[in-house]
């Protein structure tokens, strides 16, 4: 069983932090991840420490506002299916066939802060450094810190300080998987006028959204310059994004999720909602350049 380093467990030792291994919350066989479970009078939230990867919020006396798969798995080196994968430092496919959205989803993150906050809030600092792992992947320096606060609504603020001394190529989001109870159901609101880029299939049309969207098959949208905020709408609740990055990407697979051991019919209890800074919103980043974004969702 993968457990915390002695370093983390003192972190974690503070009011609402506690330390736990996937295999006690979610069983599976394995060795499982090391996990933190964040809770207070205000919500509760669990992580675990590869990917810095959010797997569950839930705001007191509300539901878990993420979607875990049914069939996720805990294993070293593989992103878990579920809750908010840190797309980092690339978003989707790599032009030198690199893994897809970066290294940052499963190398796994120390952590580095816990606080209980003055207004009731918790916050966690995860943070991850090079490794030979990453050289192989991306040779220049770099510091990623994500900070967590949980309360009634959750933040992730993301820093990634690029240590190189020449200009790199940048892309990032929250891949956020939010719960519904049925994807065919669900209003995304927040999207209306934004130019779209439609990637299904491997298509690469573009046109502009009109009104809320509803999703009628499998979807895979790259949504550019989006508002601050969406929401989504279901029979269970509105629940609030918010961010100050550019993109969103919404995604679900519908019937091509039977292809996808860790998904399977259990697509239509999700629908991806990914804020970022993807496609023509991405900017490389300069020697020594920050990239520093942040995500907030609530219930409504
Ligand atoms: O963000 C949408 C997307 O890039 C889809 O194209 C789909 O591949 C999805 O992410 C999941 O990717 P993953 O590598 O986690 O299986």
């Amino acid at each position: 069983m993968q457990t915390l380093s002695a370093f983390d467990s003192r972190l974690a030792d503070v009011a609402g932090v506690s330390v736990a291994n996937s295999t006690e919350i979610h069983g599976g066989d394995g060795a499982g991840l090391p996990m933190l479970v964040v809770e207070n009078a205000l919500g509760r939230a669990e992580l675990t420490l590869q990917g810095a990867h959010l797997t569950s919020f839930v705001p007191a006396g509300g539901h878990d506002l993420l979607w875990l798969s049914p069939k996720a798995t805990f294993v070293p080196g593989k992103a878990v299916r579920g809750g908010i994968p840190l797309c980092l430092p690339w978003f989707g496919g790599h032009p030198e066939g690199k893994p897809a959205h970066g290294f940052a989803r499963n190398h796994t993150w120390t952590l580095v802060g816990a606080e209980a906050l003055a207004d009731g809030t918790t916050r966690v600092t995860l943070e991850l450094l090079p490794s030979d792992a990453t050289r192989a992947l991306w040779p220049d320096d770099f510091v990623a810190r994500l900070a967590v606060t949980v309360g009634g609504s959750l933040t992730l603020a993301l820093r990634f300080e690029h240590r190189g001394d020449h200009e790199v190529p940048f892309s990032s989001a929250f891949h956020t998987y939010f719960a519904v109870p049925d994807v065919a159901q669900a209003d995304i609101e927040g999207l209306d006028g934004c130019t779209f880029i439609n990637t299904v299939g491997g298509a690469n049309t573009r046109q502009p959204q009109q009104g809320t969207l509803r999703l009628d098959g499998p979807t895979d949208r790259v949504y550019l310059d989006v508002p601050a905020v969406q929401a989504i709408r279901t029979a269970q609740g509105t629940t609030r994004i918010e961010s100050d990055t550019r993109s969103a990407v919404v995604w679900n697979p519908a019937e091509f999720a039977l292809n996808i051991a860790d998904v399977g019919d259990a697509y239509r209890h999700f629908v991806c909602v990914e804020r970022g800074d993807v496609f023509d919103d991405a900017l490389p980043l300069a020697a020594g350049g920050v990239y520093e974004k942040w995500l907030t969702l609530s219930l409504a």
